[in-house]
């Protein structure tokens, strides 16, 4: 492997771009006109133009990406995130024109990318899944059927989907016919498969995923787990490592579960094995299911690699280069507590409405235990086509309670003029007692923002539940869901990808 087309734009293009220099390996960065002036095209050697601002015209077309590594004699192919990252059919085609695709294969983005097949492999693999359908349940009837027999409350989800969308809590019986009806056409119009599964509600759960890493000779490690139970409309805003709540043991259990699956898949490079958490309120004991697996390198992988100090991207391009991962599992050592926040250009007294626009000035933060991803610069004009993060500020330290209040500090010298973005939002999570305590679960933020007790419920009474289910299902209308609702189908439209996936 001797150069790498980045087909990706921002904070991660930037950052494959800064390993393959490391690697000695040359890089090709590809560009919208929107992104002419972008921070990725100035650090690559060559950069191509792709088409116009939309990514339909743009960072999805697979056809102009391999054209480009054909003109520019690219040998690789890293997707970063989003966009082609997990689409089975590009990583064939890049096989297909004999340039390596920097991931899975399409064959193990098949078997997982399905829900229903990943819970069928789950199963294979002998893993705890939430109990439900492993298959597309074929009618309302055996809904109905599957539902009476796991017991309410249920959720139901695409098979095609994933990351949330497509997910309706269901209370009770009576609810079920006219939600399955609605998941069902949601996720024809949206995935274009309107096949959904069922699955036991599991109330308040914390989102714990495990990162591993499978190399071309049959090795694969975990390296240890991520929190990301702080979300906001199935967007994660803080995601930290190691999760204040996952002990030695479950970590191995976890760990042990995540790599049976990706062996079994016949797994290459970088993925994330998707759990859910939950601590049974009458024995204290905790649990942990299998939700979905993510075939790419996330965005919060930064906090890993600081918890471990290991270099994924590195990792990744050496596993594509067909090396051994050179590292076993009993010489992962974790160490140190690492949290990351996403810094948008949002506008939290507005709904979080996306805040394009000229960046008139960046004053960065930095110092000890410090780093910040980021793919802007003063002078950049944040476009409104693409996703409206900006950069990824990770705060490292001994421990988790020194890591928050660095982030503070860190949050505190962060200026960016010019455009509205979330940095306060995060101070008021930071400084909250219940985040502080980390007595956080996937109901937090939605909490937190509607100024409601976050404690977790000692015990569940019936109306409880009927409140988490509606709203987990959204069908309680937050103040702000129709204007999000709005936002989000806008960006939506846009080729908003990964970044806002749970
Ligand atoms: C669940 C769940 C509770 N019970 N499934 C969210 C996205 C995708 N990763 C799966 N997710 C969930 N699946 C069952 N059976 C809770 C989540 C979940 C979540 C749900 C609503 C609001 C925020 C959430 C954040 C993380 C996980």
């Amino acid at each position: 492997m001797k150069k790498v087309l980045v087909a990706n734009r921002g904070e991660i293009a930037l950052r494959v771009i800064r390993a393959c220099r490391e690697m000695g390996l040359a890089t090709v960065a590809v560009y919208s006109d929107v992104d002419r002036a972008a921070l990725h095209v100035s650090h690559a050697d060559e950069a191509y133009r792709l088409g116009p601002g939309p990514a339909t015209e743009s960072y999805l077309r697979g056809d102009l990406i391999l054209d480009v590594a054909r003109r520019s004699g690219a040998d690789a192919i890293h997707p970063g995130y989003g966009f082609l990252s997990e689409n089975a059919d590009f990583a064939e085609s890049c096989a297909t024109a004999g340039i390596m695709f920097i991931g899975p294969p399409a064959s193990a983005m098949r078997a997982l990318g399905s829900k229903t097949k990943a819970r069928q492999a789950a199963d294979r693999a002998q893993m705890p899944r939430v109990p439900g359908s492993v298959t597309g349940l074929p009618s309302v009837e055996e809904a109905m059927r599957v539902a009476g027999e796991i017991g309410y409350p249920v959720m139901l989800k695409a098979a095609a989907g994933g990351g949330g969308k497509g997910m309706r809590a269901v209370a009770s019986p009576a609810d079920l016919p006219a939600a399955f009806t609605a998941a069902s056409s949601e996720a024809e119009r949206s995935f274009g498969s309107g096949e959904v599964y069922l699955e036991k509600l599991i109330v308040e759960p914390r989102h714990i995923e495990i990162q591993v890493m499978a190399d071309t000779h049959g090795n694969c490690i975990y390296l240890g787990e991520r929190e990301c139970s702080v979300q906001r409309r199935h967007q994660k805003v803080i995601e930290e490592a190691p999760s204040a709540v996952v002990g030695d043991d479950l970590r191995r259990r976890m760990g042990e579960a995540a790599v049976r699956l990706a062996l079994s898949c016949g797994y290459v490079n970088a993925g994330t094995v998707e759990f859910l958490v939950s601590r049974d309120r009458a024995t204290d004991e905790q649990s942990f299911y299998f939700l979905e697996m993510n075939t790419r390198l996330q965005v919060e992988h930064p906090v890993t690699e600081m918890i471990t100090g290991i270099d994924l991207v590195r990792m990744q391009l050496r596993v594509a280069m067909g090396e051994p991962l050179g590292i076993r599992q009993q010489e992962i050592q974790l160490r140190g507590h690492a949290v990351e926040c996403r810094i948008y250009a949002e506008d939290p007294g507005n709904n979080f409405f996306p805040s394009p626009g000229l960046i008139t000035r960046l004053v960065q933060p930095g110092g000890p235990g410090i780093r910040e991803d980021c793919g802007v610069y003063a002078g950049w004009t944040v476009p409104l086509e693409y996703d409206p993060m900006l950069s990824k500020l990770v705060a490292y330290a001994e421990t988790r309670e020194q890591a928050i209040d660095k982030m503070l500090r860190a949050l505190d010298e962060y200026v960016v003029g010019g455009i509205k973005t979330n940095i306060s939002f995060f101070r008021r999570i930071l400084s909250d007692p219940d985040f502080r305590a980390a007595n956080i679960h996937t109901g937090y933020l939605e909490r937190l923002l509607a100024g409601e007790d976050t404690t977790p419920v000692k015990e569940l009474s019936e109306d409880v539940v009927a409140l988490a289910a509606a709203l987990l299902s959204g069908s309680i209308k937050t103040r702000s869901t129709d204007a999000i609702a709005a936002t989000e189908s806008r960006w939506a439209a846009a080729g908003r990808r990964e970044g806002v996936g749970a």
